[in-house]
């Protein structure tokens, strides 16, 4: 199974994540990779940074003559905003004079549970690593976790099926890879030009009163095998993962799977996925999918939907009220340059984390240390279905 970590600061020098478990084997595209962090960097909404940035990975273990051979991996992203922040980010003491500090928390960040937490005087001390910069290194990870799966078919889609109140509808005929498309072309990651419109009008009226926006995603993952995750242990839980993964991101605070909550409010027999079989493909198959593709955790082989919700940014540029950490007056949440509306990127953030979490089941189910070896397993493990 693959670990990793990752590190930085929004506006220290680099992001880093280290990769461990990684099979021998793959050829690894950056390039692919570079495609998908330029996807996070897109989206109408955001804020005056992404105009900076360019994000890269520069590779510093793991990958010789473009392939894995099993040694952990090592990516850096380089922010290119560190110039200007080079003094105020320092790790230098002798320059511990030249940032001021930040004082007034924003409501619905982690400032001030994060000051009190680790008993510190300067909120950039935990807004820094609380900031969704660190997502980069995420889809850098899942990017690269996606090209561990491309040979056996798995594809991962995160798009934005509302923004505020306004709802985006999904057209059910289209297949994953045109979605995939009409979404790429879309500024907010829709697949519904009204609600389209109707979303850049909402931000664009956002911005001007000082407001932000959040909105819900939807990730599908399509051609898993069923099988991954397993109902034995809690921790095992393809859903459990997937959704621990989304909740560890920036601004989530709801993830649903198939018809979610709705399936609170529906009887048994409305819900549950009849079951069939068919002799030709010699495979059982499903008359719906209210389960969004997972029964006890485990994988049905339908596809996996799981739906996100992110809240709306806390940093306001019309703040709401706050107190100073230092003198402890009535004071305005401080205003940091930030984005109106992020959910377009999120889309991709939660499309590369059910990706890594996909991936890492799968590993778990095909186990072994080289490319040859998995696709061994994966190949025996489909016969052996057939054979049921
Ligand atoms: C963020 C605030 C903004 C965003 C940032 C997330 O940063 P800055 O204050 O430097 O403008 O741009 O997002 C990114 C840097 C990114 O790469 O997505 C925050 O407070 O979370």
């Amino acid at each position: 199974m693959l670990r990793f970590l990752t590190a930085g600061e929004s506006h220290g020098p680099e992001l880093a994540v280290i990769i461990e478990g990684v099979p021998a084997g793959y050829n690894i595209e950056l390039e692919a990779i570079n495609r998908d962090l330029a996807r996070r960097q897109k989206g109408y909404g955001r804020g005056g940074r992404m105009a900076i940035e360019h994000d890269q990975v520069r590779v510093v273990s793991g990958i010789r003559f473009g392939r894995t051979f099993g040694s952990p991996i090592t990516f850096i992203i380089e922010n290119q905003d560190f110039k200007n922040w080079e003094k105020r980010m320092s790790a230098d003491p002798r320059d511990s004079g030249e940032a001021k500090p930040v004082t007034r928390p924003r409501p619905g960040h982690a400032d001030l549970a994060g000051v009190l937490k680790y008993h510190l005087d300067d909120i950039r001390e935990i807004l820094e690593r609380a900031s969704a910069r660190e997502t980069a290194a995420r889809v850098a990870l899942g990017s690269f976790a996606r090209q561990l799966v491309a040979p056996f078919d798995i594809s991962v889609l995160g798009y934005v099926v509302g923004i505020g109140n306004i709802e985006a509808a999904v057209p059910a005929e289209l297949t994953i890879e045109q979605l995939a498309k009409v979404t790429e072309e879309s500024p907010v990651r829709v697949a519904d030009a009204d609600a389209e419109r109707a979303i850049i009008a909402e931000i664009d009226q956002c911005k001007r009163q000082g407001d932000t926006l959040g909105g819900i995603v939807e990730v599908i993952a399509d051609g898993l095998p069923v099988g991954l995750g397993s109902h034995v242990q809690w921790d095992r839980k393809l859903d459990g993962r997937v959704a621990h993964a989304l909740m560890s991101l920036q601004a989530v605070k709801g993830v649903e799977f198939g018809k979610g909550f709705g399936a609170a409010r529906v009887r048994g027999s409305q819900l549950h996925d009849e079951i069939g079989y068919d002799p030709v493909a010699k495979r059982f198959t499903r008359h719906s999918n209210n389960s969004g593709g997972t029964e006890g955790g485990i994988s049905t082989g339908e596809p996996l939907r799981v739906r996100v919700a992110f809240k709306p940014l806390s940093t306001l540029m019309r703040p709401l009220r706050s107190a100073d950490i230092k003198t402890k007056a009535e004071a305005v949440g401080t205003i940091e340059r930030s984005d109106v509306c992020a959910v377009p990127a999120a889309a991709v953030i939660a499309e590369s984390v059910v990706t890594f979490e996909i991936v890492n089941a799968f590993l778990e189910k095909f186990a072994g240390d080289s490319l040859a070896e998995i696709a061994r397993n994966y190949r025996g493990y489909l016969e052996q279905l057939r054979n049921y």
